[in-house]
């Protein structure tokens, strides 16, 4: 088996030290940076594919995250002394709004996201409404993403609506919401346009809306 085949297999066995230093062999091999992240990229895929079978958990899941995370660090020094410049799917700007300080689901959701190929600007927990407009407008995001597992961050999202709309920046942007309480009426509530409590769904709603242009 050759190295990327081997750390394909690191990351979907989840064997954290292996996978890094996987990622710097290949990476000394003179494998293209881009292409080493494609196959971290199929790794937390495969990881999905399994805890979307029930046959890893949660653990797991979020272990995936982590060696994607750490792999992709150890990559962007590489990456960013290449001349060439991945291209976006398009931009998301997320946080966990205001009053709510949990973070792992958003955490899963923003790996995703980059697996996948958006620029994310996580703007980390408990955010205000403030920080996502100023957000949105310094990085023209084509996505606003709203995480929240309390009851009162229904209330923080509306604001955060609001606020899009006060700023003239709702026509701009879609919103998606997640999280564990999520419905069809937090959604109206908000005027979000999607919501999902599946991280996974979430990856493919937001990038057929951008498929649709
Ligand atoms: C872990 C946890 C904590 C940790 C959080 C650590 C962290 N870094 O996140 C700590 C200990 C800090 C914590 C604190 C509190 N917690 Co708490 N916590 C939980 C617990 C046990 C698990 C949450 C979790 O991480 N689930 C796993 C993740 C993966 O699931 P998830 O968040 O739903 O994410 C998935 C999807 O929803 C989706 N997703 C998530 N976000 C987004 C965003 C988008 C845009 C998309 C598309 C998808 C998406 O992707 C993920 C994967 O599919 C839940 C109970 C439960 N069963 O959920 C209680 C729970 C959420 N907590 C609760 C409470 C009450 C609190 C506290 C108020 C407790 C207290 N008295 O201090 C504080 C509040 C602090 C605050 N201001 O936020 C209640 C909420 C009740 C309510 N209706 O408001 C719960 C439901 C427990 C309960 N049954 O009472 N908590």
């Amino acid at each position: 088996m050759g190295a990327k085949e081997e750390l394909l297999q690191a990351i979907t066995e989840l064997e954290e030290e292996k996978s890094y230093t996987l990622v710097k062999k290949v990476l000394d091999e003179g494998v293209n940076p881009k292409e080493i992240i494609d196959i971290l990229r199929k790794g937390v895929e495969i990881v999905g594919e399994r805890f979307n079978k029930k046959e890893y958990f949660l653990t797991e899941l979020v272990m995936s995250g982590e060696i994607f995370q750490q792999s992709a660090k150890i990559l962007e020094t590489a990456m960013k002394e290449g001349s060439e410049t991945s291209e976006s799917l398009g931009v998301v700007v997320i946080g966990t709004v205001k009053g709510d300080v949990h973070d792992i689901g958003k955490n899963i959701f923003v790996t995703l996201l980059q697996a996948a190929g958006f620029e994310v600007h996580d703007l980390g927990v408990d955010i205000a409404a403030e920080k996502f407009i100023n957000k949105v407008k310094e990085t023209k995001a084509d996505i606003v993403a709203y995480s929240g597992l309390l009851t009162v961050a229904l209330d923080s999202m509306k604001e955060t609506t609001e606020a899009l709309k006060s700023a003239g920046l709702r026509g701009e942007v879609k919103i998606i919401i997640g999280g564990l309480p999520v419905d069809e009426m937090w959604m109206k509530e908000v005027g979000a346009d999607a919501y999902t409590d599946n991280a996974f769904k979430g990856v493919k709603i937001v990038t057929n809306w951008l498929r649709e242009g």
